[in-house]
């Protein structure tokens, strides 16, 4: 019998428990190092104590003989985001070579952290992620999200340890950003959403914020413009985009595949320089995602035209493309990344690995968060089948694609569609508790992972939504804490 691993998800690479626990009190501190970064994931971790325990947890930076001290590690081969927490009766260390390790070595404490007995559990952590990538996708185009819930998705899943957030921006039903050059885009491409409802978009001022509050959870922004397919709401504003002689309204349903760009006209290519030119600059990530995906309604000849058009633009403005694994039948180069998601036509994924591209793989039998979870359920769609959190789980992204090994793996993405998710209770019981389960898939080395001790860690999750006030689908493959 080993003892189990107290409930840090994702399993980190490297865990001893045991022994007694750090026990806090009106005195402890948080001494984090002087520098900036270091304070202010010192002051997110203190905040979070604090609202937890109603302790007062002062922040003294440059107090190394705080209870709790937060800060470098210089040297000590963590990289980028790896780093280290010690805690045993006297406090608890986080180490880390660079901010975004102190970060992620927070978010480890912070689950070793019993609010009721306002207790660390003693450990000793040493842990480095898997893959780079490691995604979940918001559709705010299917039904629309604002930045205050966006920011709040931001929230549940970086403390999963998920560094990339993707906005699915634009779609058939709605056109979600401000672009000053193009004003029908929001004026009549977000004036609906699915089934009719009012629609909203958000302002350059808005997605500026977002970017801003996501960096200050080391999550990078992934935004994305869909073409060519999958636009009717750009056609309702500006008509002359249409390939074909489709009604120029906005569309409320739930079909994919009809809307087309017209590949090489004039109006096309001032549209995409118009949109990419801005999101460019509004988003200082390296990505811009152009979809590519479902484009039924559009020739093979003018995709390859279309995006022999579009992919110099985004190179133009400095970023690295992302697209669906369709955009695979363009030629790319080894700079642009293809999202696989369709088990039915996995030769797309194989043939950008083929091509040098790295891969984000987001199988959808596995990830789509917009899967039912068993037939009844009220949520969400069916056609992957449904997907309860074991299948989220006992997955590996190193073996998914026939042909394409761990190398052209880049990381793996979570998307949540929006079609029949209409409020953030909605968006929760669909990420909860499947995304730590995706989360743990692209952090913990695969040799590590086991469904059944995953089962048992993430049972003491339940309770720590609750207390954020998140709604979570309660698996029955689970024996929930509470
Ligand atoms: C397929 S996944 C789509 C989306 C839908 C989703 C619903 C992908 C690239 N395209 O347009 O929302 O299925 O599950």
């Amino acid at each position: 019998m080993t003892t189990p691993n107290p409930p840090v998800v994702p399993l980190p690479a490297e865990i001893e428990s045991g022994g007694a626990p750090f026990v806090l009190d009106g005195s402890t501190a948080v001494g984090p190092d002087p520098d900036a970064e270091s304070v202010r994931v010192a002051e997110q971790l203190a905040a979070h104590v604090r609202a937890a325990t109603g302790l007062p947890v002062p922040v003294r930076p440059g107090d190394t003989g705080a209870a709790i001290t937060v800060g470098r590690a210089d040297g000590s081969g963590l990289g980028a985001e790896g780093y280290t927490v010690v805690s045993d009766a006297a406090g608890v260390a986080v180490r880390a070579d660079a901010p975004a390790g102190l970060f992620y070595g927070t978010q480890t404490v912070r689950q070793l952290f019993d609010p009721h007995e306002r207790a660390v559990a003693a450990a000793r952590v040493r842990d480095v992620p898997r893959f780079a990538w490691r995604g979940a996708m918001l559709d705010v185009a299917r039904h629309f999200f604002g930045a205050a819930d966006i920011e709040r998705f931001i929230d549940l899943v970086s403390f999963y340890k998920i560094n990339v957030v993707h906005l699915h921006l634009s779609d058939d039903q709605g056109w979600r950003l401000e672009v000053f050059r193009r004003p029908e885009l929001t004026r009549v491409g977000a004036s609906t959403q699915v089934g009719g409802g009012a629609g909203g978009y958000l302002s350059q001022e808005a997605y500026r914020e977002i970017v801003a509050y996501a960096a200050q959870r080391f999550v990078t922004i992934v935004p994305e413009i869909d073409m060519p397919g999958h636009t009717q709401a750009a056609i309702a504003a500006y008509p002359e985009l249409s390939a074909t002689r489709a009604e120029a309204t906005p569309y409320t349903g739930t079909d994919v595949g009809f809307s087309s760009l017209r590949a090489g006209s004039a109006a096309t290519t001032a549209f995409v320089e118009d949109v990419v030119a801005e999101l460019a600059a509004l988003t200082p990530g390296d990505y811009l995602h152009i979809g590519g995906d479902e484009a039924l309604s559009t020739t093979e000849d003018d995709y390859a035209a279309f995006m022999r058009a579009a992919l110099p633009v985004v190179a133009g403005h400095g970023k690295r493309v992302v697209g669906w694994q369709e955009i695979a039948r363009a030629d790319l180069g080894p700079e642009a990344l293809v999202q696989y998601w369709d088990h039915r036509v996995p030769q797309h994924a194989a043939r950008a690995a083929s091509a040098g591209a790295g891969l984000v793989v987001s199988p959808a039998t596995n990830v789509y968060l917009d899967m039912k979870y068993h037939p009844d359920f009220p949520l969400g769609q069916d056609w992957a089948g449904c997907v309860e959190l074991r299948d989220a789980y006992d997955w590996d992204p190193a073996t998914v694609v026939d042909g394409v090994d761990e190398t052209s793996v880049v990381g793996v993405e979570a998307p949540l569609w929006t079609e029949t998710i209409v409020t953030m209770p909605d968006v929760e019981t669909m990420l909860l508790p499947r995304m730590p389960a995706v989360a743990e898939v692209g952090w913990t080395p695969a040799a590590r992972r086991g469904w059944d001790d995953f089962r048992g860690r993430i049972r003491a999750h339940g309770r720590t939504w609750q207390a954020m006030g998140a709604t979570f689908h309660r698996s029955p493959q689970v024996d929930w804490d509470t």
